[in-house]
C-alpha cells in the first residue's frame, strides 16, 4: 500500500513537472522560391503551458551537393516565447547567394530547426523541425566556365551530333546543323558572350547559324518544364522538342507552334533596340530540346521538377 502511495506520488510529480513546460513547435512553413526571391516564412509556436526563455531558430538551405563556406543559414535568437503564444519569422536567403554557394542554385528544401542548441527544456523536443522541398531544377547558365569567347560549331572543329558541354547536373549540349526555312542548311557557330543588349545573367550564348541541343535525360528527376530566356536580333529560329518535328521547325520563334510532341509551348516577346527578348516555356516532358538562330543568343536553360 505503502509502496502504491510512493508510485502514485512519483507518477503525479512526473505529469506535472512534464506537464509545467514549454514546447515549442514549428506551426508553419511557407516558402517562396524562384529567380527573384528566395524567402521562408515560418510560425513558430509555444504550445506548452509554460513560458519559454531565450533560444535560437535555424532556417537551413539545404544543399545538394553541400558548399564548402557559405552554407545558406538564417538564424534568429529570440528572447523568450510566453505559453500559448507565437511568432512569425521570416528568412531572406537572396542575399546569401554567393560564389562559393553556386548561388543557391544547390539548394533543394528549407529546414526550420527551433531551438537547434538545446537552451529550452521542453515536454516534447520531437516536433521542432519542419521540412519544405522545393522543385528540383538543374540549369545551364553559360558560365564561366566556360570563359567569354569559347566557341563552338565550325570553328572549334566539331560536326554535327558532338557533344560540346556536359554540366555537373547532367544536362549535356550537342551542336547540329541550322536549317533553312526553305531546306538544305549550314553548320556555323556558336559563342558564348556578354549579350550586345542586356538579357539573362552574364554570360550567354550566341548561335550564328547552328543549332544546340540540350539533353535533360541525365538530370535525375522527371522533367516537366524546361525554360530559357533569349535574344533575337534578326535572322529567323529553329525549334525542336523531343525531335519534333520532322525535320525542325524553321521560322520566328515567336510564331513556332503549340503543342510539339504533347509539350506546351510558350514563347513571350518584348521589343528591345534592334530585336525583342522574351521567354520560351515548354511544359510537358522534355527529353530533348533544339535551338538555334542566326542574330540569336540564349541564357539560363533550366529544366524543372
Ligand atoms: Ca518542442
Ligand atoms: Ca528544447
Ligand atoms: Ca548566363
Ligand atoms: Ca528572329
Amino acid at each position: 500500500m505503502k509502496r502504491m502511495k510512493v508510485l502514485s506520488f512519483i507518477f503525479i510529480l512526473s505529469v506535472a513537472l512534464v506537464g509545467c513546460a514549454p514546447d515549442l513547435v514549428v506551426k508553419n512553413l511557407d516558402v517562396t522560391w524562384n529567380a527573384v526571391e528566395k524567402k521562408a516564412r515560418a510560425e513558430i509556436a509555444n504550445i506548452g503551458n509554460k513560458d519559454a526563455g531565450t533560444f535560437m531558430v535555424y532556417f537551413n538551405g539545404d544543399e545538394d551537393p553541400v558548399s564548402p563556406n557559405h552554407r545558406p543559414q538564417v538564424r534568429y535568437n529570440i528572447p523568450g516565447l510566453a505559453k500559448g503564444a507565437a511568432i512569425t519569422l521570416d528568412a531572406d536567403f537572396a542575399p546569401l547567394a554567393h560564389p562559393d554557394n553556386d548561388y543557391l542554385r544547390n539548394v533543394y528544401k528549407i529546414t526550420v530547426l527551433v531551438d537547434p542548441k538545446g537552451m529550452v527544456k521542453e515536454s516534447n523536443e520531437n516536433n521542432n523541425v519542419k521540412e519544405f522541398m522545393l522543385r528540383r531544377k538543374a540549369c545551364i547558365d553559360f558560365g564561366p566556365p566556360p570563359p567569354a569567347g569559347t566557341l563552338y560549331g565550325s570553328p572549334a572543329g566539331n560536326v554535327p551530333g558532338d557533344v560540346v558541354m556536359v554540366a555537373p547536373n547532367g544536362i549535356e549540349m550537342f551542336v547540329y546543323d541550322f536549317r533553312w526555312m526553305g531546306g538544305g542548311g549550314t553548320f556555323n557557330l556558336a559563342r558564348v558572350e556578354m549579350p550586345p543588349v542586356p538579357f539573362g545573367t552574364g554570360q550567354t550564348i550566341n548561335t550564328n547559324n547552328l543549332n544546340l541541343e540540350f539533353d535533360f535525360s541525365g538530370v535525375g528527376f522527371p522533367v516537366s518544364e524546361v525554360e530559357l530566356q533569349y535574344l533575337d536580333l534578326g535572322g529567323f529560329e529553329n525549334l525542336g522538342v523531343n525531335g519534333q518535328p520532322v525535320p525542325i521547325y524553321a521560322g520566328e520563334l515567336s510564331a513556332a507552334p503549340s503543342p510539339i510532341a504533347g509539350v506546351n509551348v510558350s514563347v513571350t516577346s518584348i521589343p528591345v533596340p534592334g530585336g525583342k527578348t522574351g521567354t520560351v516555356v515548354l511544359t510537358g516532358a522534355v527529353q530533348k530540346l533544339r535551338i538555334g538562330g542566326q542574330e540569336f543568343w540564349i541564357d539560363n536553360v533550366c529544366a524543372k521538377e
